[in-house]
């Protein structure tokens, strides 16, 4: 009997066949069992001295995975190379037991050390059991995925895991379904590739959860849910979070019926290592092979050391259930069941156990050796420094309190060694070690940056958006007029004809083409597989394009108005903004969004939230093109390099007529690169988007008046004129005005800034520069409505007007 198939058997079988099978594959069984066993004790051993590692003041924080070692290590059993991960911060026992992170890692997290080989997960940036598999190469191009078990970088926002759960698990039905996706053997084999999805009880409450299911089970995905049930999110216990307090039970109306969507739901004991084992083999097979979801809710699961370092469970739970958990240990259930069944004895666990113990403590010595000894080496460098300074006269005293605090700290940081230097060096007189300690003093701030501020976009040329050359469009002599978007439904039509891996998706994207055509046809002619429609569930839809472009495709995924954003913003900040960062550099989501905003009419039809867009989504570019050409050269330029971006359409520019380029699927619009669309040497307009227009007409306004106006469109808010442009034109003008359509102090303050602190553009201002922006309310409804809470040509022609008679 081969050792897969010990867990379809009860006991009583296993016995059975065991006695009629040979010795060898008793013992294979045997130590598998045995080596599970090690393993929980390990995580059991690390998540204790974990802790203790926090309170004795070695590190900040700390949450663990105490409780849920026995499920994780049977769900790991069944996570193949090629399967992908979604979790969260529990999950320590499946992560060491799939071999994706050694224990020494794990102490190496929990200490912040920003050494990538210590740390490789996150290189110190992530709170402990935040784990993270290499899947892109330095330029961001997938690696061999399906050789390789991919973990999902974690992230703490509760369900913030699930969204992109979604993409995991439908890419597999996309590589399944398209032919010419069949030779990208690296990326999947025959969409055989299950997610699987871990969640807190609690966390089910967040919408996310709910979303995901649904949106999982309509599409009928691969994804495995598996509900970690300790009966409390914190302090507060399920019957406040979850409906009849039982999240399989509500879920009920979920469960695959015959002919109909759904998923398969299994009640499981967290303390029943067999049954759990037993149930999940044929499971997961049957998720892999069919692609029908399953949800294991896994109940009456412990916490022994509560929720985290914060605090303690004693103040919340009640005696008796604290006497529960301790019987109900799935450690000791599953040592009982070790012992009840004559795999082994209490000797030989006992064994297991102590080895356990001195394995992990070792690693954690190791582990804080390892993140100690740069550091140490680093005070010994800097003493050497501050010892050949001179303080000023008065300060000779603060000068030695500094040496002797920084040689009497016991449990140093880089912080306290920053401190010290800088402030010895203020202290002191100017002389060649005073200029050599702030020479040191800056290597040491550039170390920093790599260690702690890299990455939040790739940085090496090829894979940077960046670093895309910029080919100019060109236009023949006699250009064909369309309107704009036609020039995006040719242009998406020439994308899909050759780029395989290239997939769309929004509400109303796929049968009629999108709200405003883009994709008009494009459907029935590349099929439902590459362009679909989606349910309405911005949240979601974010998430499917993250797990799509983890996995190597190149979605864009479409939010039908910028006004919708909103709900789609979440994962886009906390997941894509900060994957290449948190992950310094081990995966990283290059999903386009698109979508199109500015100015209709409305409340909510006509947001453009520039400020909360460029501020929440760092590590993502944001494109807010003009017109349908330059978006054009901005998808251009993204589908050549693997970063994330938000493409940003002008809502009432679909109409509008352009001039169609020769070269529609080649040129490219360079990000960062302001355009200047009209030119004037009495001030600067700096903008974006939609009011390009409205400021065009008051340009030609001024201009009857004798103003010349020199109108630069940013094109790209983030990256922000990566040359200064600007700065030029307002050399030559000496008056600046931002304009936009976002509310006070939004993104026309961001350009604001940029330009007069980083550009150093206040030293060429002759009188004060000026925002002009749109109402701190809602844009009101109707024609009027627009006119007296968006900018208007009057307004501006008013404000510049002012500004040349200052
Ligand atoms: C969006 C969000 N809200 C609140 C928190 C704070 N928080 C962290 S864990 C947690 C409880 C989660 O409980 P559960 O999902 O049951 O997981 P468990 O920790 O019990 O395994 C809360 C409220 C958070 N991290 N994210
Ligand atoms: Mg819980």
């Amino acid at each position: 009997m081969g050792i897969k198939n010990h867990y379809f058997c009860s006991m009583d079988q296993l016995e059975q066949e065991t006695l009629q099978s040979t010795p060898l594959s008793f013992e294979h069984f045997r130590e598998e069992v045995l080596n599970d066993y090690r393993f929980a004790c390990l995580s059991r051993e690390a998540s204790l001295l974990g802790r203790k590692e926090v309170l004795t003041g070695k590190a900040k924080f700390g949450i663990f995975g105490d409780g849920k070692e026995v499920p994780q290590l049977a769900m790991a059993k069944f996570f193949r190379p090629g399967d992908h991960y979604t979790g969260y911060y529990r999950d320590q026992t499946f992560i060491f037991a799939t071999g994706e992170a050694t224990v020494r890692q794990f102490f190496a997290q929990l200490y912040a050390d920003p050494d990538p080989s210590h740390d490789p997960h996150s290189a110190g940036r992530q709170m402990n059991s935040h784990f993270a598999s290499q899947m892109v190469d330095h330029s961001g191009q997938a690696l061999d995925l399906v050789n390789r078990k991919n973990i999902a970088a974690g992230m703490a926002p509760t369900a913030g895991q699930m969204p992109r759960a979604v993409g995991l698990g439908l890419a597999s039905k996309i590589f399944r379904n398209i032919p010419e996706l069949k030779s990208f053997e690296h990326l999947s084999r025959n969409g055989d590739e299950v997610c699987f999805a871990t969640i807190g009880d609690a966390s089910t409450s967040e919408g996310h959860f709910w979303e995901t299911v649904n949106a999982v089970c309509v599409q009928q995905l691969p994804v495995a849910f598996f509900v970690w049930d300790d009966g409390y999110g914190i302090s507060v216990p399920k019957k406040y979070q979850t409906t009849k307090g039982s999240i399989s039970d509500v879920l009920g109306g979920f469960q695959k019926t015959d002919g109909r969507t759904g998923m398969d739901i299994y009640k499981l004991k967290a303390w029943d290592y067999a049954g759990m084992c037993e149930i999940l083999e044929s499971a997961i097979e049957k998720i892999r092979q069919t692609h029908i979801p399953a949800l294991f809710h896994i109940e009456e699961v412990t916490q022994p050391q509560g929720h985290s370092t914060s605090g303690s469970h004693e103040r919340y739970k009640t005696p008796e259930r604290l006497q529960w958990e301790r019987e109900w240990d799935c450690l000791r259930k599953m040592k009982e069941w070790i012992i009840g069944n004559d795999l082994s004895n209490e000797d030989e666990l006992s064994g297991i156990e102590s080895a356990a113990k001195e394995e992990v403590r070792n690693e954690k010595n190791r582990a804080w050796e390892e993140f100690q000894a740069p550091i140490r080496a680093l005070i010994s460098d800097v003493l050497g420094y501050i010892e050949r300074l001179t303080p000023m006269e008065g300060l000779e005293s603060n000068v030695q309190q500094l040496l002797q605090e920084l040689r009497g700290n016991r449990e140093p940081s880089r912080r306290d060694v920053m401190k010290a230097l800088y402030q010895s060096i203020s202290y002191s007189r100017a002389d060649p070690m005073k200029q050599d300690a702030e020479v040191f003093y800056q290597e040491l701030r550039n170390i920093s940056a790599k260690d702690f501020n890299s990455n939040l976009h790739i940085e090496s040329n090829d894979g940077s958006a960046l670093a895309v050359p910029e080919v100019q469009a060109n236009y023949s002599s006699h250009p064909q007029v369309m309107n704009g978007y036609e020039i995006l439904n040719r242009y998406f039509d020439h994308l899909f004809a050759s780029n395989p891996k290239v997939v769309a998706f929004g509400e109303d994207l796929g049968y009629i083409g999108d709200v405003n055509q883009g994709f008009a046809g494009l459907q029935a002619k590349y099929g439902v597989n590459r362009i679909f429609d989606t349910g309405i569930r911005e949240l979601t839809i974010m998430g499917q394009g993250i797990g799509l472009a983890m996995r190597g495709l190149r979605p864009i995924a479409e939010i039908q108005y910028l006004d919708y954003l909103l709900y789609g913003l979440q994962p886009l900040s906390d997941d894509v903004a900060t994957l290449h960062y948190r992950s310094m550099g081990r995966q990283s989501a290059p999903l386009i969004v698109r979508t199109r905003g500015h100015r209709l009419e409305g409340i909510w039809h006509s947001g453009s939230p520039l400020g909360m867009i460029v501020n929440s989504l760092r590590g993502l570019y944001v494109c807010v093109p003009r017109n349908m050409v330059q978006a054009v050269g901005m998808y251009n330029t993204l589908l050549q390099a693997n970063e994330p971006a938000l493409v940003i359409e002008c809502l009432n520019g679909y109409r509008l007529k352009e001039q169609l380029p020769e070269n529609l699927s080649e040129f490219t619009v360079a990000l960062g690169q302001p355009e200047i669309i009209r030119e004037g040497n009495d001030i600067t307009i700096v903008s974006y988007g939609s009011i390009l227009r409205i400021i065009e007409e008051a340009a030609q306004h001024l201009e009857r008046l004798g103003i010349s106006c020199e109108v630069v469109d940013v094109q790209t808010l983030l990256p922000f004129d990566r040359d200064h442009r600007i700065l030029e034109s307002l050399k030559k003008t000496n008056r600046i005005v931002f304009i936009d359509e976002d509310v006070p102090g939004g993104a026309a303050a961001y350009m604001f800034n940029e330009v007069m602190e980083k550009q150093g553009g206040y030293r060429y201002l002759d009188v004060a520069p000026r925002t002009v922006t749109g109402k701190a309310h809602r844009p009101a409804y109707g024609s009027d409505g627009d006119y007296f809470s968006k900018p208007n040509t009057e307004e501006i022609v008013q404000v510049i007007r002012e500004m040349m008679a200052e």
